[in-house]
């Protein structure tokens, strides 16, 4: 690259500004000279370092030794990392903050119902919920992000002999069933073997519901799992239901009942999210104006299918009366109930120790209020927090709400399984952990000057980055705070420390946001990153930036330092 880069100012004059290549920050300098003796760190001394700094607690001198071989380019400088090549590897992708063993962790024999799982929202839908097109693509984009859950809504198509999937009483122009399920076939495992649920939100004569079995007994055959009884008394566990796809829904009490139309054009749109998404709202800034309808109602077995139902692996209901009667825990059976952001805001509130408990053994599923016509989302840490399951999100949405949604789920292998901590799933009576301290400390960044036009943040000068950085967590925990900004310059040099307290650290995100400022605009977006506070790799770091839509930078990388006392 060259040294230089020239900005045209006006027609009269240019601004010259050096490009050096990132610079070793004075944190890296002194740990390389404590591991190192005549400028040379040899692979005992590396050794001694991932131990001790890296908390790498088995790394062999051998380990070390490759490691020098694989980051140093020239061979004649084997015998050890010199300041430059050290700090190279130190911000490379095998240094990277998630451990690069890319499998399953946590424990997967437990129930189902142990698991966050990584849920879409009318899955179908390539844009907004009013308007856009309906497609298997943003399905099969969902199943190789490692989403989980796909929700299809199944309306009769024109003639009425067969079945469509697309938003009911909306302008969204509809696609077949067949395509999408065999979609989900098709895909539903490239990015995680573990088991694949399809909810069916259906709006299906008896004819078609039978149709629709025999469609899904054809396109999924053996990988279906159906249970042997009409209902399951406790959840399988995900190993036991690898490369297995179940459905999950509730039949229609009524054919096709009212004609209410499921989202208003007009009304209280939320204000249009910028690059950002907007902040996340600790609570539910309003929730009025509810007209989802993608609660459950009751079974009612008489207009059913009895093929269709006996492919109903986790049966969706309510229930009749309010809260109480919805949260009862059975003992003999196990199901799904389906509430609303806002009502799930609202029964925190008066019902969270009741939730928690349902959870512990019955799914909960979150779903999205009526009025995100902009396939926005919403902090679904509320969910979390109670043990919720399926927290639904418009996985085509975008913004700071999705990024924890993906962030959450880059945890456990990113297999879209995240077991739920012990505190959710005890008696209740359990105290929280007691706080711990998670120091951080964020040196610099690098990647953009590769990874962006040279004009694209500022046109006259060099970018202006600064970074917040937080945690998304219980509301005790969460908070954001901010970096000086480091004027014209492709590689910030921040060096500045920060000190989070958690209380439920198992619940905790650790979130980075690097932002460009401009004094007479909005500020451009730089790179975000959302990562589960159990799972970050400690000591110094490679942090790789993704973009808005979560699709990861080549070259842009923070260094960070992370310790946990
Ligand atoms: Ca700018
Ligand atoms: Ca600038
Ligand atoms: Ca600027």
């Amino acid at each position: 690259m060259s040294s230089k880069q020239t900005y045209r100012v006006c027609f009269c004059f240019q601004r010259r500004f050096r490009i050096p290549p990132a610079e070793p920050p004075n944190g890296i300098r002194t740990l390389f000279g404590k591991y190192s003796e005549n400028n040379l760190m040899a692979a005992d001394r590396l050794q001694r370092f991932l131990v001790e700094v890296q908390k790498q607690d088995k790394a062999t001198v051998a380990d070390a030794e490759t490691i020098i071989t694989q980051n140093t380019p020239f061979i004649y400088h084997r015998k050890g990392f010199n300041l430059e090549t050290f700090f190279r590897y130190l911000i490379s992708a095998s240094n990277s903050v998630l451990s690069p063993s890319r499998s399953a962790s946590h424990d997967m024999n437990a129930p189902l119902s142990h698991y966050f799982i990584y849920t879409g929202h009318n899955s179908y839908l390539t844009g907004n919920q009013l308007s856009s097109d309906c497609s298997d693509v943003p399905i099969i984009q969902a199943l190789e992000r490692g989403v989980r859950v796909i929700e299809l809504d199944i309306w009769p198509n024109s003639t009425k002999d067969d079945v469509n999937v697309l938003h009911g009483m909306t302008l969204t122009t509809p696609v077949e069933l067949r395509t999408c399920l065999t979609s989900i076939k098709n895909h539903a495992f490239s990015a995680s073997e573990y088991p694949v649920v399809v909810t069916l939100e259906d709006h299906l004569t008896t004819d078609l519901q039978a149709k629709v079995a025999e469609m899904i007994h054809q396109i999924f055959g053996d990988l279906l799992f159906t249970p042997d009884k009409d209902c399951l008394e406790e959840f399988p566990s995900p190993e036991s239901l690898k490369r297995r796809v179940m459905i999950s829904t509730k039949p229609p009490k009524e054919y096709l009942k009212g004609d209410k139309s499921k989202a208003k054009e007009n009304g209280s749109q939320e204000k249009d999210s910028e690059a950002w998404g907007g902040e996340v709202p600790s609570s539910a800034d309003d929730d009025s104006d509810d007209d989802d309808s993608d609660g459950d109602e009751d079974l009612q077995g008489d207009h059913v299918a009895p093929e269709y139902r006996s492919l109903i692996a986790i049966h969706a209901g309510k229930g009749k009366g309010g809260l109480d009667d919805w949260l009862k825990v059975d003992p003999n059976k196990v199901r799904r109930l389906s509430l609303s952001e806002p009502e799930v805001e609202k029964a925190a509130k008066t019902h969270g120790p009741e939730i928690v408990r349902f959870t512990q053994r019955n799914m909960l599923r979150v779903y999205p209020k009526g009025i995100r016509v902009n396939s926005s989302n919403y902090n679904p840490l509320t969910g979390w927090m109670h043990g919720a399951q399926m927290v639904a999100f418009n996985m085509q949405g975008y913004g700071r709400s999705l990024w924890l949604m993906q962030g959450m789920f880059r945890g456990n292998g990113g297999c879209g399984y995240i077991k739920k901590p012990q505190l959710l799933l005890k008696g209740g009576d359990e105290l929280f952990d007691p706080r711990i301290e998670l120091p951080i400390t964020l040196y610099m960044g690098e990647g953009w000057y590769y990874d962006f036009k040279h004009t694209h943040f500022d046109a006259y000068s060099p970018p202006d980055f600064y970074a917040r950085i937080g945690i998304a967590g219980v509301p005790a925990d969460s908070v954001m705070k901010k970096t000086k900004q480091v004027e014209d310059s492709w590689n910030p040099a921040w060096n500045e420390e920060f000190e989070f307290g958690l209380t439920v650290p198992e619940l905790a995100l650790l979130r980075v946001e690097v932002h460009e400022y401009d004094m007479s605009e909005k500020d451009d977006f730089a790179g975000q990153t959302c990562l589960p506070v159990s799972e970050l790799s400690k000591g110094i770091r490679s942090v790789p930036l993704y973009s808005q839509k979560g699709d990861i930078y080549q070259s842009v990388k923070l260094l960070m330092c992370i310790e946990v006392l």
